[in-house]
């Protein structure tokens, strides 16, 4: 029988599953005993892969998963995640009676939400709901102390809904200045003290203010960039209270490697002349796979060496300048370690001007993620098709 890889490009994310698992405990051992830990998945786990992060996670301490849309939720549930879950955003009220069945809990932030809810529910066990206040965010949430406690009230008097959390979101618990920070906070605690009694949880801390601020655990924190190894903020990098194990890195390998002259052109446009003879090596990733056009200039690393990718980064390709003459299949590190060279995922956030969150989010599902634990493959996954493995 033909023993397929599962995957036929030698283009691929590894995901340290041993990194994670220690940030998830390092988090449960800062945060004070009894508090609960929602690990934060949405976005395919930040592109580390939903279910593998779930797992590890759950395995490591986390009590409850979060994720942005009642989607995320569902595959995890299809993929036997049995773990709570908290769809962040918004869900319509239609699909209510889906979350019941699937025991998905969700957010509420406005009363019309709930009478719609509660026309079309017919759910076989009542609905978990956690309301969410607008603090100073301005995304989601109820502003006003009234309106919260006339939704509360309402939601108790369903006995299909089930109020078990309320929380909020900080906008700026990663800069230093904590002038807004404390804002929200005190906004939060004004509304919760517009309520007669709390639900069972309250949690308003994203990774930044679980790393930094005692007073607003209340009873569960929401982990999502720490889980990952990564700084919520450049400015916090020097005041983490535990080493954050980076758990993404990005190779691939060399499928062309060529002598070009000086004068001769790579890539479209030709924007890039050689200016001397000069060794170009081709390597099959490109901005289709998130490695997009304005990363054209940066490095990667190719045998513990900083080499450029040089002319336009084409949608599968591109292509980069090596020192010297090296074999078709050597290994070249775009994000991670290579022979003693580190890039971070702060690297290319620096250099495409954005935030770590955005870049391992970028990596597209055309690149399979290798989970790795104890330095050994322990799943791949490829969504691209299931000859395996
Ligand atoms: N809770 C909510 C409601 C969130 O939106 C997020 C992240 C988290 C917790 C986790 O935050 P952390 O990753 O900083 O720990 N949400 C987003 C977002 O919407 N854009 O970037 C991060």
């Amino acid at each position: 029988m033909v023993k397929h890889a599962a995957y036929f490009r030698d283009t691929w994310a590894e995901i340290n599953l041993d990194h994670i698992f220690e940030n998830v405990k390092n988090m449960k051992q800062h945060i004070k005993g009894g508090t609960k830990l929602f690990a934060v998945v949405k976005a395919n786990g930040y592109g580390h892969g939903d279910y593998q992060v779930a797992k590890t996670a759950l395995e490591a301490g986390a009590d409850y998963l979060a994720v942005a849309f009642l989607d995320e939720a569902i595959a995890l549930r299809e993929k036997g995640i049995e773990a709570p879950i908290l769809v962040l955003g918004a869900t319509r009220p239609e699909d209510a009676t889906l979350a019941a069945n699937f025991n998905i809990a969700v957010t509420v932030f406005h009363e019309e939400w709930l009478k719609r809810a509660v026309e079309h529910f017919y759910g076989e066990q009542p609905l978990k709901v956690h309301i969410k206040c607008d603090t100073g965010m301005g995304r989601l949430g109820i502003r006003e102390k009234d309106e919260l406690r006339h939704l509360a009230d309402q939601l108790l008097a369903h006995e299909n809904f089930l109020f078990e959390g309320i929380y909020t979101h900080f906008a700026t618990a990663d800069e230093l200045t904590t002038t807004f920070y404390e804002q929200q906070l005190e906004r939060f605690k004004e509304l919760l003290s517009g309520l007669d009694s709390l639900p069972e949880l309250v949690h308003c801390s994203n990774s930044a203010a679980s790393l930094r601020f005692e007073d607003a655990q209340f009873n569960a924190v929401r982990m999502g960039i720490s889980m990952y190894g990564l700084t919520p903020s450049q400015e916090m990098k020097d005041i983490l209270p535990f080493p954050l194990k980076e758990s993404f890195s990005l190779h691939t390998k060399l499928v062309h490697v060529k002598e070009i002259k000086a004068g001769d052109a790579v890539s479209y446009g030709a924007t890039y002349i050689a200016k001397e003879n000069e060794w170009i090596g081709t390597i099959p990733i490109g901005y289709a796979d998130g490695w997009i056009r304005k990363l054209q200039g940066f490095k990667v690393i190719v045998d513990g060496k900083l080499v450029p990718i040089v002319g336009r980064i084409c949608m599968d390709q591109c292509m980069i300048k090596l020192p010297s003459k090296y074999p078709i299949g050597e290994k070249v590190t775009l994000i991670g370690e290579n022979n003693g060279m580190f890039v971070s995922v702060d690297d290319v956030a620096e250099k495409l001007e954005t935030i770590n969150y955005e870049v391992t989010c970028m990596i597209g599902n055309r690149v399979p993620r290798v989970y790795k634990k104890d330095g050994k493959t322990v799943f791949i996954h490829n969504p691209l098709h299931s000859l395996i493995k």
